[in-house]
């Protein structure tokens, strides 16, 4: 194994605390704008500083990309870290936000654990090895029909001031399904997915360290990923997972 798990877990659940001391005492959280809409917390540098630190200790071999700090050292072998994601739920007292950590070599996720400090729920897969939930081993539902289904978004598109920018999307598919999600941290949709929590998923405009850890999850929960046209991959700007038994409908819809 390139990696030991129960390490990696021991590391993660020590962010978590780090997390959980800033959000317990939200009175006195330093929040700043990386620009309109998009905000970073001193939680949110000080759970990647951690998670920096600790993971290249271990692991000395591996770079690191954080979305706090950037590239650093390899960037062929390396760990992709979302050190919060859902920051506005963060700030504002939501338990929806997660802590996501990737290792990815050579182009190919290997390690993905997303860990929900709030709600002490912890996700992770590896390569191969399928995919579990405090331990035990999850799977995608077996919806067959959207009609019935429960789909979670999001807007960070909304951000980007794009033209496109999923609204329209939404309203459609909306009135196809019997539920809609709106949760703010798509590492945590993702794993909703391959928990069968939801049937499917679609944002766009993310970047990789907010999906490289869900993605490998749900890939090994038995479920699917593509961009909007069905082809398989991960594309962080136009991402829809599914269980794969209603992605043909809803590929007809995006
Ligand atoms: P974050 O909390 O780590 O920033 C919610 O729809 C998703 O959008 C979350 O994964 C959130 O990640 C991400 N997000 C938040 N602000 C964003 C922005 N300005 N641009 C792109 N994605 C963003
Ligand atoms: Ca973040």
């Amino acid at each position: 194994m390139t990696v030991s798990l129960s390490t990696l877990e021991v590391i993660i659940r020590e962010a978590g605390d780090i997390a959980l001391s800033y959000f317990n005492d939200l009175q006195n959280l330093e929040i700043s704008q990386k620009s309109p809409r998009d905000f970073v917390t001193a939680a949110d540098v000080s759970v990647e500083k951690f998670l920096q630190a600790e993971l290249g200790k271990h692991y000395p071999e591996y770079g690191f990309w954080g979305e706090e700090s950037g590239q650093s050292n390899n960037q062929t072998k390396r760990w992709i870290v979302d050190p919060i994601d859902g920051t506005h739920s963060f700030a504002k007292g939501q338990y929806y936000w997660s802590i996501s950590v990737a290792l990815e070599l050579d182009q190919e996720l290997i390690v993905g654990a997303v860990f929900a400090p709030a709600l002490n729920d912890y996700y992770c897969a590896e390569k191969g090895k399928g995919a579990f939930k405090n331990g035990k081993k999850i799977q995608v539902s077996n919806e067959t029909d959207l009609g019935n289904s429960m789909i979670g978004t999001g807007f960070a598109c909304l951000r980007s001031h794009l033209e496109d920018n999923n609204l329209e999307r939404f309203c459609r598919i909306a009135q196809k399904t019997t539920g809609q999600r709106r949760l703010g941290s798509a590492a945590m949709d993702l794993c909703l997915v391959a928990d069968g929590q939801l049937d499917a998923f679609w944002e766009q405009e993310l970047n990789l360290y907010d999906i490289a850890a869900g993605a490998l999850i749900v890939q090994e929960a038995g479920g699917t990923i593509t961009d909007f046209k069905g082809n398989p991959g991960i594309y962080p700007k136009q991402i829809l997972v599914s269980n794969g038994k209603i992605l043909n409908e809803l590929l007809t819809l995006m």
